[in-house]
């Protein structure tokens, strides 16, 4: 620890996607600024979600950054939903091109940010007592930075390893011949339960709920068609640009009852074999607000799955029965229906006799003992606040930002708080970036920010803040856009819920996205900025 707090003008917390950009766009402007890390390396997401399986469910060449011409022209996709280990290289390669390590302090946790409101500056303490100064603070925290573990009695008398799949371990694991278990099915859970299937001794699925699940249908990338996609880039992102996703595919507008149930089985047909989210978000549109058409879907994916496994019995346990396709985020799956016909793997239904307590050698439920080398915890995350709560973030006469998130985060645009002067948030609660293809959102974010700073200075202004009035207004229109959303009676992270974080309550919605879709977003955010940033205080 240092006695003199370090000044910068400017704090970037985080080295994930969005910190990796926002430090490039500031270098090049000249604007002095440090990004604050508090793991070890650069990569966020990609860093630390280092567990067999773990990959884009985006494809690959809409995930990467699409600011770099170099980047483009040099960086070759081998997969089109590439995994962890080379996500993590990409990030590595763009942070190294760009010479942006110097700019980044790694093991440097914040812990807590206080606003001098006298000064017009935020002082930002970190886990070592090292303190920093700056007139503006950038949080690029991740929406899915914050793990949750389950409260089972017993968790720490666990003999053999056990971690979080956020915490998977760097060094290598070896599970041929071991008894492992996996709790949770959603996103992450599926991913490695579809991986680890046929390379462990034993697996045994603790699942709660089932989810709705489709296939990945990943592939390679060959030279010839990444020479086909790098030819295409402009398009590419103009592409997601015009999405409400953000993505290539793009909803189908024929109109769901414009066509028979044949030629609607037939485009499902269609999707079922196409990459990634095609099968939600090139599906019809009224799958999202028609019940109808919702169960329809919903009927052709459980078939599906009673297609795939192979016990009837277990089908219809894989089968949700609680909320409709595409009603929570959809987890897209590689082998993972398959995995149950396989004879060492087992599904251990939850909903009918709950886990009790972990013991030394296993997981006991109301049922049985079940006995196991090795404990995952495909537990979910406190998604899009968790990384603000865990910052004790006081703003104007030190009102503390966690406890006016707590019922329900409140934003403008998704980028600033009303008493929080010069915090910039980057994916923050109540954008765009948590209901769509993240990178996409964060570019439109980064470059926001930054065009708003640099107008600021050059006008010699240095606070900068939304009215209360704005935010209430972008508020509403937050809610608004959930409630056109059938999936707002649904649990799950997109309303906000997780039942181990401590204050959530089920059917309580907490508006932590922006679900009006990319295109209006962006519409909106251009509008502030061409008509001199309205519903922002810039003094
Ligand atoms: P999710 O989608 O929140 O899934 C968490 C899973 O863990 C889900 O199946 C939960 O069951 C289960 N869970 C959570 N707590 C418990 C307890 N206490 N006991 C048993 N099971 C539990 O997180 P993911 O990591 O899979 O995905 C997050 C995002 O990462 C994903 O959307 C992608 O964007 C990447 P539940 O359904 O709540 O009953």
């Amino acid at each position: 620890m240092s006695s003199e707090p370090h000044r910068h003008e400017v704090v970037i917390i985080g080295a994930g996607v969005s910190g990796i950009y926002q430090i490039k766009r500031l270098v090049d402007l000249d604007i002095d600024a440090v990004v604050l890390e508090g793991d070890d390396d650069l990569g966020g997401t990609w860093y630390r979600n280092r567990y067999p399986g773990a990959r884009f469910d985006s494809e690959s060449y809409t995930y990467g950054y699409s600011w770099s011409q170099e980047v483009l022209d040099e960086w070759d996709w081998k997969e089109r939903f590439s995994g962890q280990p080379e996500n993590l290289h990409y990030l590595n390669f763009v942070a190294d091109k760009f010479d942006l390590r110097r700019h980044m302090r790694f093991n440097a946790r914040v812990t807590s940010m206080t606003w001098d409101d006298d000064e017009r500056e935020w002082t930002v303490e970190l886990e070592d007592g090292d303190v920093y100064v700056s007139r503006f603070v950038i949080p690029s925290l991740g929406p899915l930075s914050m793990p949750t573990l389950p409260r089972y009695p017993g968790m720490d008398e666990f003999a053999g390893p056990s971690f979080h799949t956020y915490h998977w371990p760097k060094e290598p694991l070896d599970l041929t011949d071991k008894r492992v278990g996996v709790i949770g099915t959603g996103a992450t859970g599926i991913q490695v339960i579809g991986e680890l299937a046929d390379k462990v001794g034993e697996l045994k699925v603790f699942q709660r709920r089932p989810n709705w699940s489709s296939p990945l249908n990943n592939s390679e990338i060959s030279a010839e068609e990444m020479a086909e996609i790098r030819g295409r880039y402009d398009e590419i992102f103009a592409n997601c640009a015009e999405s409400p996703g953000g993505f290539e595919h793009v909803p189908d507008w024929r109109g769901f009852w414009n066509l028979t149930e044949e030629e609607r089985h037939a485009h499902y047909d269609f999707l079922y074999t196409q990459p990634g989210f095609a099968i939600l978000v090139a599906n019809f549109a009224e799958i999202f607000f028609d019940q109808a058409a919702n169960d329809e879907i919903s009927e052709y994916i459980a078939n599906r799955i009673r297609e795939r496994v192979n016990d009837p019995v277990i089908a219809e346990k894989l089968i949700p029965l609680d909320h409709g396709f595409g009603m929570q985020r959809l987890p897209l799956e590689t082998n993972y229906f398959e995995a149950y016909n396989r004879d060492n793997v087992n599904l251990v239904d939850l909903s009918e006799a709950p886990i009790e307590r972990i013991t030394a050698t296993g997981i006991k439920t109301a049922a049985a003992h079940h006995e196991l080398d090795v404990i995952v915890y495909a537990t979910g995350f406190d998604a899009i606040t968790g990384g603000y709560d865990r910052i004790d973030i006081h703003g104007v006469d030190g009102r503390r930002l966690g406890e006016v998130w707590k019922d329900s985060p409140r934003t403008y645009i998704g980028v600033l708080a009303h008493g929080f002067p010069n915090l910039f948030m980057i994916a923050g609660p109540q954008s765009v970036s948590g209901s769509t293809n993240f990178p996409r959102a964060i570019e439109t974010g980064v470059d926001w920010v930054t065009d708003l700073l640099v107008q600021a200075r050059a006008d010699g202004r240095t606070r900068i803040e939304a009215t209360a009035e704005a935010e209430q207004e972008w508020v509403d229109e937050v809610v608004r856009a959930h409630e056109r959303m059938m999936f707002r009676r649904s649990k799950g992270w997109f309303t906000g819920y997780n039942s181990n974080v401590a204050g959530h309550q089920e059917g309580k919605i907490r508006y932590q996205a922006y679900f009006g879709g990319a295109p209006r977003y962006n519409q909106r955010v251009t509008e502030l900025a061409a008509n001199g940033y309205p519903g922002i205080t810039v003094a």
